[in-house]
This record gives structure tokens, C-alpha cells and sequence, in this order.
């Protein structure tokens, strides 16, 4: 959909311009050189950042090519090599700021100047922080500003709100708390061809979700790596792997408590590593005690056999690492997220594979890698913020994402030298669950939210509860809504102002965890602006003027202070690969409490976790639910990744909606038939939450008893004015999906797999 404006206010040089904002043929455009030149960006439709060389000729874009000397050797996915260029010159681009004319979601907007945009959004929400307190302001950053979303926290903290939404919270926070808990970091599983000997990954989809990996995975099975594959589908992993193992959903906090039974009786474990490094071990011993083989198949579905091969395989082969960073049982339930976790980073610990060559990695974000972020965060300023009364919206609920819960987790990581050596902070930081947020909105509980900033999230695509999005959305309550990106999005029909953010090609980037930098290859288009600009005027309205240098680039300066390099210099040597420390725990100890690795996490039992209980079932299974299985007899899951799209963005990009035209329904055809479903067909996927539909592909890749449906559709080409919003109530994942603090983990993400549901022709 084109967006149609009304007509321009306050400005009257706007006025004269023609009425649709997508044409502009009055403006300058830049500087025209006579010279190609070559410019390395990195791509930023996924967090691997691949290199990509930009051939500007006459100061224009003329091709695209791989970058061979960057760390991606060249690779490009079908995303960016089909749809970088019409995504950048895409006619449905956000070019202009917009104010909101009609009633919210009408869809009649006037196009306003950069400043007056500045200056009022500012005015409103320092009324908004007078009157209500900064915790009344939610931002929601996502993965369209996934490299500058430590900026936005950076601006929270600033401010003083703790009640942020940030990709991570649907997607690996889960994970980072528990490791940053029990081993002082966040770890990430380095896979190296020839090094590592054993890989178990807890989801399948690499070739789809990780497809610069994909070659990688190749090699290093061809030398030798045994590959072991934990997912409910076949997948083209699955497929290569020396061993699959058939998961029932939602339970892999069972299987892995199987492996550890396994290990530990078995004593494969690295028994001088865990006297001398592990605390807690007796209490992981006794809790996986009765999760012996033949119980663990009961509840998982996986064969005994396979349970006690897998366990041995990846205890002897060494160094052996798990997942990349498999996201998948994220969102099962409060218990069986932290129970999966916190198993997952002790068979890391007890088989000595963490920060091994080859094996789990702690991950730095201080000296290893030059960079001096910690204090470029100021964390001082939320945690002591004058005008900040109250901690996070779902603070008590989820109390390790509240101010006191992140405080605690901050305090046992720092070093001797008072850093916090390997938190991405802002990654993991204070956050309320969705609920809350769209409750403060409309019961003003337990304390009012007023104002709302989304940049670059979109959130009626890919969080849970939409129909609870929209009515917060357009609340009387809701003072003001502020939305950044590059498309109109279904949430951004219902702002008050929308934003138009640079993309890749447009300016400069900064991969913090792996010292990726990606150049500015042209200027923005039109009056695109970048996030960092955005921050950096509000910042300065609300009182924030000296702590947002001129440009991104000074802002990296102090960034990177400690390398003894400027940005610019930093960037001539254009991918400096990160300094890998190995064993960083012998010289330094775990950056916990106590210094060792916390089986069973001091913080997280202070902060009233129950750690190393009995398995818990997931709160929407066959078993924990028989009652509501009667009427949603099939497993749902969502949100398998599929290569051709990230997350809900890319739709409109021709060439590669033609590869992908329609959201995919996945079904077991035995289970199509007994649903009278053929191939094809449009079909109901109905949950207590409601129904959408998908088109179904029968595929015996699936179990019988599995659903999968994709997640962050909708129809760009469809209107865009409420209640159509893009058609986002026909396909939409999140339409119905709960948003239930009783069914989100144990840090307030939404449930988005091991569900209930049934299916029908539509
Ligand atoms: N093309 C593309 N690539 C992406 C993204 C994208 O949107 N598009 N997003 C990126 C992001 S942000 C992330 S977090 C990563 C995620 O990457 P992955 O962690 O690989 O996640 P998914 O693709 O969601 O994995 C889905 C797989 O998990 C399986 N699965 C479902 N339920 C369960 C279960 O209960 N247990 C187990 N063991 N397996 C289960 C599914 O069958 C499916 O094969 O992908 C990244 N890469
Ligand atoms: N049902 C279900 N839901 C899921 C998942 C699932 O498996 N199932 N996966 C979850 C996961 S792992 C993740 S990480 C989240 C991701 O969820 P989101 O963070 O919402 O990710 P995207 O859908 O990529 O949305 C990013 C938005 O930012 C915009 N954008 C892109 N680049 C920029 C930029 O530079 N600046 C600005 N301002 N905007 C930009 C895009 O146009 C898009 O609207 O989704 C989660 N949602
Ligand atoms: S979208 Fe494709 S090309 Fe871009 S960073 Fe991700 S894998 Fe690389
Ligand atoms: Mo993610």
C-alpha cells in the first residue's frame, strides 16, 4: 500500500510539494562523483552481518557483490542478493516523517519537517514524564535496529524507564540470563572444522535460519564432526546429521535432564573440571537422578537407545559445543525454559567444553574484543535515576528482567576491575513482558503508560495477543505513539507519528560482538534519517544533550576508546577479527559470585527461582492440559524460519515474495487426510485465542501429532487503514497466540511453540 497524505502542516515550503510523498522530484539529490568507487557495508536483514561491496558510480548504487574479505568469504543469501536493491529504492519506503491527521489507523497523515517532528514528540513525552514519571514511556526496539539496539537501552537508561520491549526477550534472553547466571557469561557454541568433534543442536532449521553458517556445517562434517540433531521435523540438518532425535515439543528440558542422567551415571563427565570449577553438582546429580533413559522416552518421545548414544557422543567427543544459539524451546512455560537453560549450560560446564577451542565460548565485550561499553551504557542512571519510582511493569512476575533482578546479575559479573567483563548488557536488560505494557495502557496497572516509542519492532507481527496490541495501540490513554522504520507497518497505521529510517546502504554500522563494520555506501534517500539521529534529538529535548555526541561515528569513538583507535581508524583496517581469549576462567575465575560456575545460580535462587526441580511439563501439552486437548488435539509450533524472509519484514519485495507467495502451513499428510485436507489448501489453524489461516503443505518431514505454522506475516499489498491493517487478522502467528504471564518463561516471553490446536479447511 502507497501511504496517502493528507496535506502538510506548519510548513509551507511542504505545502507546496506534491501531495504524495513518495515522489520527489523538487530535492536535491547528492553529490554526484564521476568515479566508481568500491564501499564495504554489512547486510543487517539478520544478526550475521554479512560483508557485502557496494559499486557506486556517479553516486549511485550500480551493483552489489559478496565481500570476499570479510568475514562471511563473500556469502550472500537470496535475501539480500534478490531484494537489497528493491528494498532500498521500493516505492512504498517511508521517505518522510508523518503526523497522524485523522483518528488513529484512518490513514490520513501530513508530512511534517524533521525538526517540527523533533520538537513536538519531545514536548509530549516530557509532559508525559512531568506528570506520570519516565517509567510511563515504553520503548520497543527490534530486530530492524538489532545493531543499535543497545542505543536504544543506552536512551532509556537516559531517561530513567525500565519498560522496554527488545527482540531479544522473544528470542535468546531466556538463554543469556540463564548462562550470564550460572557462568558469569553469555556463550555462543564456535564452530571449527577440524577442532570441534561434536555438535548437538536443539533445533534443526540451520540451512534456513543460518544459511551463512550452512557451508561451515558442511566442512566441518566432512572432517569429521558428529552432527546430532534434536528437532519434532526432518529437516535438511536433520538430514545430515548422524543422528536425529524425534522431540515431542516443548519438552526438551526432559531430554536434556536424560543426557545429563546418562553422563553423570556413566561418570563421562570431566570430574576435575567440576570439583575444582563447579559448585551445585550434588543437587544437578540428585535432580536428573530419576530421569533415566526409559522415563526421559516416555516423556520426550526420543528412543532410550538414542538418548544414551547421543548423551555419550557429545560427552567423549571433545571438545564437543551445543547449538549455535537454537532459540527454539524458548517460550515453553516459565519453568521448563529455566530447567532447559540452566541443563543446557551444566552439561556445557561438566564436560569441560566451555571457553575450549572448538567448544562453547564465554563472550566478551571488553578487552578481548577493544571495546569500552559498560560504561558508555550508564547503567548508574536507571538503577539511580532521580525522577525513577518504580521498577519495571512485570517486575514481580519476572523478577530476573526487573531493575533489582538485572541489578543483582550486574553486581556478581563484575571483575576486580569493576567492569562487567562479558554481559551484552544490552541484550539482557530490564524489560516488561507484552502484557503488562498493553495493560498499563488500558487499566493504567499498577501504574499508567503513556507514552510509547517502537523503533524498528513490528510488534502486531511478531509479538503474541494482537488483538490486545490494537486496542492499547489506539487507546484514548495512549498520549503518544511514535513508530521508526521503513515500511508502514500494521502498529505504525495506529501511531501518531511514523518515522523514516535510513537502511544499511544508507549508513554506518558497528557489529560490537564480532568487530564487523559496515561503511555508508550512499547518503539517504529523500529525509531518511538514522536511528542513531532519532535518539540523538529526542535524547537532547529531554534533557540528554551531553551524552549523545554529534555523529554515530564520534559516538563509536568512545566505544572503541580502548583499542587506542579512532572510528575512522578502526575502520581502515576495515574487520579487525575479535581476539579470541581462551580459558579466560583460569587467570580471571567465573564472573560469579563466588567465582566458580553456579550450577544452581545464587542470583537466580535470591531473586525466588526454583532451580533443579522435578521436569515440569510445559503449561500447553497433551499432558499438562488432556481437557483442553480433547477440542486442540494437535502440538502447534511457530515460527520455523524460512530463507527467503526475516521475520515479518521483506513481503513486499517482489522477487522474493514470487519465491514465497503465501504463509505455509505444515501438516503430516495423515493428519491432512484425517482433516480432510489436501495439498495446497487454504486451512484453519484454530487456537483458544482464535483462528488464522495458512496454506498447507503436507510433508512427512513432520510428526503426525505436529503442526508448524510460519510466524510475522502480512499482506503489504493489502489497506493498511484499521481494521484492515495489511490484513494482519488472516495469517498472522501472533492473532492466535497468548500472551498470558501464567504461559511465558520464566524472564516474560510469550509462549510461541509447543502449543494446542486443531485445523481445518478454510
Ligand atoms: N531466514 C531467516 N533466518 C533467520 C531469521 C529469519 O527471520 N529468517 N531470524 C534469525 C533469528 S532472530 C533467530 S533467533 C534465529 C533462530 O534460528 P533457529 O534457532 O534455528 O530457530 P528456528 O528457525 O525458529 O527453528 C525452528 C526449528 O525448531 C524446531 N522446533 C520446534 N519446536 C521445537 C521444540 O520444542 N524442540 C526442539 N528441539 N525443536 C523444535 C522446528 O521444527 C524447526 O525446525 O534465526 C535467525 N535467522
Ligand atoms: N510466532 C512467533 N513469533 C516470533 C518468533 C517465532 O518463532 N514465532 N520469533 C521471534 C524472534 S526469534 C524474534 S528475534 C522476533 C523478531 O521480531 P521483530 O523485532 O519485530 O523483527 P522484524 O519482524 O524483523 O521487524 C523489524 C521491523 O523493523 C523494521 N526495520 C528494519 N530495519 C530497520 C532500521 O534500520 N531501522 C528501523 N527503525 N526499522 C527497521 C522492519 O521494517 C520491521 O518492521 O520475532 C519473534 N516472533
Ligand atoms: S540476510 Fe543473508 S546476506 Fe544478509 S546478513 Fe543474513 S545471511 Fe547474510
Ligand atoms: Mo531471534
Amino acid at each position: 500500500m502507497k501511504v496517502k497524505i493528507e496535506k502538510s502542516v506548519s510548513s509551507k515550503k511542504q505545502s507546496s510539494k506534491k501531495s504524495n510523498i513518495l515522489s520527489d522530484k523538487g530535492k536535491k539529490q547528492p553529490q554526484i562523483t564521476r568515479n566508481t568507487e568500491i564501499k564495504r557495508a554489512l547486510c543487517r536483514w539478520c544478526s550475521a552481518n554479512c560483508g557485502v561491496e557496494v559499486h557506486v558510480k556517479n553516486g549511485e548504487i550500480s551493483k552489489l557483490t559478496g565481500d570476499k574479505n570479510s568475514q562471511s568469504r563473500g556469502f550472500r543469501c537470496e535475501r539480500n542478493t534478490l531484494g537489497a536493491m528493491d528494498y532500498h529504492n521500493h516505492p512504498n519506503r517511508l521517505n518522510y516523517p508523518l503526523k497522524r491527521v485523522g483518528t488513529r489507523g484512518e490513514g490520513k497523515w501530513a508530512r511534517i519537517p524533521w525538526q517540527q517532528a523533533m520538537d513536538e514528540i519531545a514536548e509530549k513525552i516530557g509532559k508525559v514524564r512531568e506528570k506520570y514519571g519516565p517509567e510511563s514511556l515504553a520503548m520497543l526496539a527490534g530486530c530492524g535496529t538489532v545493531r543499535f539496539q543497545w542505543m536504544d537501552v543506552r536512551w532509556c537508561n537516559l531517561f530513567g524507564t525500565p519498560n522496554r520491549i527488545l527482540s531479544s526477550m522473544n528470542c535468546f534472553a531466556p538463554e543469556g540470563l540463564t548462562q550470564c547466571s550460572v557462568y558469569g557469561a553469555d556463550s555462543r557454541g564456535f564452530l571449527e572444522p577440524g577442532v570441534t568433534k561434536c555438535v548437538v543442536f536443539f533445533s534443526g532449521n540451520k540451512k534456513h535460519s543460518m544459511p551463512n553458517r550452512w557451508k561451515t556445517i558442511i566442512e566441518s562434517k566432512r572432517q569429521g564432526t558428529k552432527i546430532i540433531v534434536i528437532d519434532p521435523m526432518f529437516t535438511e540438518l536433520s538430514e545430515m546429521a548422524d543422528m536425529w532425535l524425534q522431540i515431542r515439543p516443548g519438552t526438551d528440558a526432559a531430554l536434556a535432564y536424560g543426557f545429563l542422567n546418562v553422563i553423570i551415571q556413566e561418570r563421562l563427565y570431566d570430574e576435575e573440571f567440576v570439583q575444582k570449577w563447579c559448585l551445585g553438582f550434588e543437587k544437578v546429580k540428585s535432580a536428573v537422578k530419576e530421569y533415566t533413559p526409559e522415563v526421559v522416552e516416555e516423556i520426550t518421545w526420543v528412543p532410550r537407545g538414542k538418548i544414551i548414544e547421543a548423551a555419550r557422543i557429545y560427552a567423549t567427543s571433545k571438545p564437543a559445543i551445543m547449538g549455535f544459539m537454537d532459540v527454539t524451546h524458548s517460550h515453553l512455560g516459565r519453568d521448563a525454559v529455566l530447567q532447559i537453560y540452566l541443563a543446557e549450560s551444566a552439561l556445557r560446564a561438566i564436560t569441560g567444553n566451555l571457553d575450549v577451542r572448538g567448544g562453547d565460548l564465554m563472550r566478551e565485550t571488553e578487552e578481548g574484543f577493544n571495546f569500552n561499553f559498560d560504561d558508555n551504557m550508564h547503567w548508574d542512571k536507571l538503577f539511580n535515576h532521580p525522577l525513577r519510582k518504580r521498577d519495571c511493569l512485570s517486575a514481580q512476575k519476572f523478577p530476573i528482567s526487573s531493575v533489582r533482578g538485572f541489578a543483582l546479575l550486574m553486581e556478581a559479573m563484575r571483575k576486580p576491575n569493576g567492569k562487567v567483563g562479558y554481559l551484552n548488557s544490552w541484550n539482557f536488560t530490564p524489560m516488561a513482558s507484552p502484557h503488562y505494557i498493553w495493560q498499563a495502557i488500558l487499566d493504567e496497572k499498577p501504574y499508567p503508560v503513556k507514552a510509547l516509542i517502537i523503533n524498528g519492532l513490528n510488534v502486531m507481527c511478531t509479538r503474541t495477543n494482537a488483538g490486545k496490541i490494537r486496542e492499547a495501540l489506539k487507546s484514548g490513554n495512549l498520549e503518544i505513539s511514535v513508530t521508526t522504520d521503513h515500511f508502514m507497518r500494521p502498529a505504525a497505521m495506529l501511531a501518531d507519528y511514523v518515522l523514516p529510517a535510513t537502511d544499511w546502504l544508507e549508513d554506518v554500522c558497528l557489529n560490537l560482538q564480532r568487530n564487523l563494520i559496515g561503511e555508508q555506501s550512499v547518503p539517504p534517500k529523500f529525509e531518511r534519517k538514522s536511528d542513531y539521529y532519532f535518539l540523538r534529538e529526542l535524547g537532547i529535548r529531554l534533557g540528554q544533550g551531553k551524552y549523545w555526541p554529534d555523529t554515530i561515528e564520534d559516538m563509536y569513538d568512545k566505544i572503541i576508546q580502548p583499542s587506542g583507535l579512532s572510528f575512522q581508524e578502526f575502520k581502515s583496517t576495515n574487520t579487525v577479527p575479535p581476539k579470541i581469549r581462551y580459558k579466560k576462567y583460569e587467570t580471571e575465575g567465573f564472573h560469579t559470585r563466588s567465582g566458580k560456575i553456579e550450577l544452581v545460580p545464587s542470583v537466580l535462587k535470591e531473586l525466588g527461582y526454583e532451580l533443579w526441580t522435578s521436569y515440569k511439563e510445559p503449561p500447553r501439552t497433551p499432558i499438562s492440559a488432556p481437557e483442553l486437548a480433547d477440542i486442540y488435539p494437535l502440538i502447534l509450533t511457530t515460527g520455523k524460519k524460512t530463507v527467503t524472509y526475516y521475520h515479518s519484514a521483506l513481503r513486499e519485495i517482489e522477487k522474493l515474495r514470487a519465491r514465497h507467495p503465501d504463509p505455509i502451513v505444515q501438516i503430516h499428510p495423515d493428519t491432512a487426510d484425517k482433516n480432510g485436507i489436501t495439498n495446497s489448501e487454504w486451512v484453519y489453524i484454530e487456537t483458544p485465542e482464535g483462528r488464522i489461516k495458512q496454506k498447507a503443505e503436507l510433508t512427512t518431514t513432520i510428526h503426525p501429532q505436529v503442526v508448524s505454522i510460519e510466524h510475522g506475516w502480512s499482506f503489504p499489498e493489502r489497506p493498511g487503514e484499521d481494521p484492515n491493517l495489511f490484513g494482519v487478522w488472516e495469517s498472522t502467528a501472533g492473532v492466535i497466540l497468548p500472551d498470558d504471564p501464567e504461559l511465558c518463561d520464566f524472564q516474560g516471553g510469550s509462549p510461541l511453540r509447543a502449543l494446542l490446536c486443531r485445523i481445518y479447511k478454510a
